[in-house]
């Protein structure tokens, strides 16, 4: 639909098979006037967010897989109940368990699609039976739902909700589009943060994350707006329900070693992650990532 300003108002939601290489991938596609964002049922992951006709915001790996148990390299992977390597104080039996939880090799299910004049937004969810790594139940629910929000208009909203009083981490584990990498920068952060490459705390001088080697770092604490600067466009990053942001980059051996980045992958992407990851208290979840093309 077009209006008198000759603006396009067309907004949709539709269902399809596959997007970019993944042909066989259960998707939702979401449109607004010029906006567009697909979401796969595979992990509830936003692959692709365009707020206009080819400006893609998100990396996708060309070698991303989805079968057998793969979590889908790119896009926004939902990591839930558990962040990383899941926490000994979660795990004392210590099973092998996922990186990144449970949730990013499930089939979630649509629930609910609306379209208005002001944006257009499904919702996904999945249910997971209670598992003792959830800590003391203080609700009798056996069932444990968790539910994925995505909102698009004149930028792309990301919520992940669960409403249930246990112990959960998560992230939502977004992988922007960089054109330089020597030129990516992501800022406002706090100066001090955890390198998770030699696991400890470093106190830098300046509140920018560049990158020019492997960075795998927690920022706790982190403020609720961000900016991304890559080359020629910068994105706004809003964060809301977090206690920590992760920026992640793998720099060329770890890349050359992943089965689902090439050598070269490292230059195309930066992971800028809202993520909620302390384990000391039973508490529901409301995690919120806004995403915008400034
Ligand atoms: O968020 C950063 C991180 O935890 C890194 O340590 C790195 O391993 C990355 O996520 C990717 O994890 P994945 O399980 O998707 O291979």
């Amino acid at each position: 639909m077009i209006n008198h300003d000759n603006i396009d108002l067309t907004a949709a939601v539709t269902e399809q098979t596959g997007f970019a290489h993944l042909d066989d991938l259960p998707c939702v596609k979401l449109q607004f006037g010029q906006a567009t964002a697909v979401i796969a049922l595979y992990g509830a992951q936003v692959l692709s967010y365009q707020p206009r006709n080819n400006q893609e915001i998100l990396w996708l790996s060309p070698l991303a897989t989805w079968h057998n148990q793969t979590p889908i390299r790119g896009g926004v992977p939902i990591c839930w109940p558990w962040f990383g390597a899941i926490s000994p104080i979660l795990n004392p039996e210590r099973l092998a368990l996922p990186n990144h939880g449970l949730v990013r090799t499930q089939l979630w299910q649509l629930k609910a699609k609306h379209c208005s004049a002001e944006s257009v937004s499904v919702t996904l969810e999945i249910t997971i039976a209670y598992q003792p790594w959830f800590g003391k139940k203080t609700n009798t629910a056996a069932k444990i739902v968790l539910q994925l929000q995505l909102t698009l208009a004149k930028q792309l909203q990301i919520n992940l909700r669960c409403n249930d009083v246990i112990v959960q981490q998560a992230a939502l584990h977004s992988y922007f589009k960089i054109e330089d990498i020597s030129k990516a920068q992501v800022q406002p952060l706090p100066l001090t943060y955890i390198d998770t490459t030699c696991a400890q705390v470093v106190t830098s001088k300046a509140n920018t994350a560049t990158f020019c080697t492997e960075v795998d770092r927690i920022y706790q604490h982190s403020g609720p707006m961000l900016k991304i600067q890559n080359s020629n466009l910068s994105v706004g990053i809003e964060q809301i329900g977090h206690d920590a942001t992760v920026i992640w980059n793998p720099w060329r051996e770890r890349s050359a070693k992943m089965t689902d980045l090439t050598e070269q992958s490292y230059k195309e992407f930066i992971c800028v992650e809202t993520a909620k990851l302390a384990l000391d208290t039973a508490a529901p979840l409301n995690l919120t990532q806004h995403i915008t093309l400034l």
